[in-house]
């Protein structure tokens, strides 16, 4: 792989960009930075000298924002796909000693070299489809040398690919075998050792707990989030996937970041995260792979104002789905959101589901230059083809990362 400086700057006048704002943008980028944005008519002389890139007439978006993902795992899990295949359930598999323990076992033996280069193919496909960003969980170690290795190999990734990950620790995914009928003893050792350790070696961004029926209950959430909150740290949710736990309620009274998958939020839930200002991140990847039937309250949502986010969610069990671009179609198709909602749902509401509104998701004077050039005419085609590759390229931390000019 070409070192991530060794690609070329993307500083310079962008011209010949087509966006829902207008049809002959410009963009100056300095240092990286984003200097001026607007049409080009209007580009102040000062900028006029400068070395052009030629968009072609290309659509222009900020950087995509992926902002649930569990990327970093060992080994790969079709044979419980084949199980579902067959009538299973997601719940039947993890009874059977499947699920999540199965890819905790496979995480615990790689090494942390051979994670980083399995999930360093994966991420290479959400930066070539034009992520920018990227929220990676821990949650597959579950044992404190084992969730460092994850989280150390996320943070590397960030270094490698140019990209900025934000990594949030979820100890709380799982009980561990070895504290099977000690669920108690485990949320301790999560809340006293793990998250401690972890977070005063600079491995954790925000803290998230699996808040369900075959995971921790409402009460273990609650230890988990207090510890969080003893170190400052932000926390978020799995809540309300398979059931309605109440958990987005709980997080909404934490601050939390966001609440993840909601297909079951109740109106009080809705409610609270509108007061606290959660974002409501929406996973058609796991709905789609779940064949779930339960859709998230998408009207009512939108009613309160709660600001919605699309993610890949991508893991080994239940979204195995390495395209954002899929997850915005899946969005509109499935969740029936319009597609400046889908938009939206990968690059601001993104952003601040990961506490970056101030940095990302949106292609601003001052802003790290983060944007991404589309083969396509309009707005509406990023949602409506679906298994094409219609970037031309990436501008990812300033440089030519993907694409023509890379
Ligand atoms: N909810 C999910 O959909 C994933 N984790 C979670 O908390 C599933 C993770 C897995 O099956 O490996
Ligand atoms: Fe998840």
């Amino acid at each position: 792989m070409k070192s991530f400086d060794a690609h070329p700057s993307a500083d310079g006048l962008w011209t010949g960009l087509r966006s829902h704002g207008g049809d002959d943008l410009a963009i100056v980028v300095g240092q990286g930075t984003i200097r001026w944005i607007g049409e080009r008519a209007a580009l102040p002389a000062a900028h006029a000298g400068l070395p052009v890139h030629d968009g072609g007439g290309a659509l222009v978006t900020p950087g995509l924002v992926d902002c649930h993902t569990h990327l970093v795992y060992g080994g790969q899990r079709a044979n419980e796909f084949a199980m579902r295949l067959a009538g299973a359930s997601y719940e039947e598999v993890a009874k059977a000693g499947g699920g999540i323990v199965s890819s905790v076992r496979a995480t615990r033996e790689a090494s942390e070299d051979e994670l980083f280069a399995s999930a360093g193919a994966r991420l290479q496909s959400l930066l070539a489809e034009g992520v920018c960003a990227i929220e990676i969980k821990s949650g597959y170690g579950l044992a404190l040398e084992h969730e460092r290795k994850q989280l150390r190999v996320a943070r590397r990734l960030g270094q490698a690919h140019g990209v900025t990950v934000r990594t949030t620790f979820l100890g709380a995914h799982a009980l561990p075998p070895e504290y099977a009928g000690r669920s108690s003893d485990y949320i301790d050792l999560v809340c006293r050792e793990m998250l401690p350790a972890l977070a005063a070696e600079g491995l954790v961004d925000a803290v998230d707990v699996f808040c369900e029926r075959i995971a921790f209950s409402l009460e273990e959430t609650e230890r988990v989030f207090q510890a969080a909150r003893a170190l400052d740290l932000p926390v978020k949710l799995h809540a309300e996937q398979l059931s309605d736990m109440g958990g987005a309620a709980l997080a909404a009274r934490y601050g939390a970041l966001s609440c993840d998958h909601v297909e079951h939020l109740s109106q009080a839930g809705i409610d609270a995260m509108r007061e606290a200002g959660s974002v409501a991140v929406l996973l058609p990847g796991a709905y789609y792979t779940l064949r779930d039937t339960q859709l998230p309250p998408i009207a009512a949502l939108r009613a309160a104002g709660v600001p919605m986010a699309v993610s890949t969610d991508h893991n080994p069990g239940t979204s195995p789905a390495l395209s954002l671009l899929l997850m915005v179609n899946m969005a509109c198709t499935l969740f029936r959101l319009t597609v400046p909602e889908a938009i939206d749902g990968v690059t601001r509401h993104a952003a601040r589901a990961l506490g970056l509104q101030d940095t990302h998701g949106d292609i601003a004077v001052g802003r790290p230059a983060n944007f991404v050039l589309w083969n396509l005419r309009e707005p509406a085609e990023m949602a409506y083809w679906f298994g094409q590759r219609p970037v031309r390229t990436v501008v990812r931390q300033g440089r030519i990362a993907e694409g023509v000019g890379a």
